[in-house]
């Protein structure tokens, strides 16, 4: 294309700018399609051996052999060489590109299965604040891996809030939550949020200071999102334990490497020491309702 975009137009391009998310329907081929879901089938026929949530699968309390109920694949690509080249070679790269280019870097990948008959809610929060970096360019893409309705609990944005508020996503009692408080969340528009729904295919994009969220799946089809986070090569992370033991987190997916880092005056909440244990969204959210109530 004459504008050097590979993947979107110029007009999709400020629209993600000025909107902080994109979706694109039938953006990824049906060739990778079967080739992600032929790995995807292997990974849950591996998680009905587990009974305990871990780094790598994240269950839900009732998960079993016979009935697998995961909520999370964390860090697919990690785990298996079709996901790697998919973060790595996919078509999704060239639209990180497109979006952050010319010098893009992998952050981390994740596979939110959102089960059929109830898969678990993703209460409104902001990225960032789990994973800070110097500057606010880290953006999530995320595949709907099957068609996605509005019963399955479509991933739901407040249009421009990526531009708007940080909020503190700990507690009053001072633990973290992972999610906008109530007393909060009353300064979020959450009335414009656009949920995004699509064909198998489709992917989102959302910057990480973008408020989003998703209602639990109450349809008898699994929500598969697989969701892969990049930056531009000038963020740094400021919290490197999320990612300590993640190889391949930190790769230069396009381009180069940064000679500066770039910052943004904007001030972020620093979270807990993850080094002393992470799960997921899921684990953390539902754990501090549990707490609440
Ligand atoms: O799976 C979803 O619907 C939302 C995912 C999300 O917000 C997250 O994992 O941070």
């Amino acid at each position: 294309m004459a504008h050097g975009l590979k993947t979107i137009t110029p007009e999709q391009k400020a629209f993600y700018e000025e909107n902080g998310y994109l979706l694109l329907e039938n953006f990824v081929s049906d060739a990778w399609m079967d080739r992600l879901w032929e790995v995807t089938d292997r990974f849950i026929a591996e998680s009905r051996t587990i009974t305990k949530s871990s780094g790598k699968f994240d269950i839900e309390p009732d998960h079993s052999a016979d009935n697998p109920r995961l909520r999370r694949l964390s860090q697919p690509a990690e785990h298996d060489p079709v996901y790697r080249e998919f973060a790595f070679d996919g078509p999704i790269v060239d639209l990180a590109a497109d979006l952050l280019g010319p010098d893009v870097k992998y952050h981390h990948s994740k596979l939110n299965f959102k089960w059929s008959g109830g898969g678990e809610e993703v209460k409104w929060h902001q990225d960032i604040q789990f994973w800070p970096h110097t500057n606010y360019s880290p953006l999530t893409i995320g595949l709907y891996m099957s068609d996605v309705d509005d019963e399955m609990g479509p991933m739901g944005v407040i249009p421009k809030s990526h531009e708007a508020e940080l909020f503190d996503l700990y507690g009053e009692d001072g633990n973290w939550t992972g999610y906008i408080a109530e007393k909060d969340i009353g300064r979020v528009p959450v009335d414009d949020v656009a949920w995004l729904k699509g064909p198998r295919g489709s992917v989102t994009v959302h910057n990480c200071r973008m408020v989003h969220g998703s209602e639990p799946n109450r349809s008898s089809r699994v929500r598969p999102l697989l969701l892969h986070t990049y930056s531009a090569a000038d963020a740094l992370t400021l919290e490197p334990s999320i990612v300590a033991n993640l190889p391949l987190s930190n790769t230069i997916v396009r381009g180069e490497r940064a000679k500066w880092a770039r910052f943004d005056p904007r001030p972020c909440l620093m979270p807990p020491d993850w080094s002393k244990g992470y799960v997921s969204i899921f684990d953390v959210q539902q754990a501090s309702k549990d707490d609440a109530a």
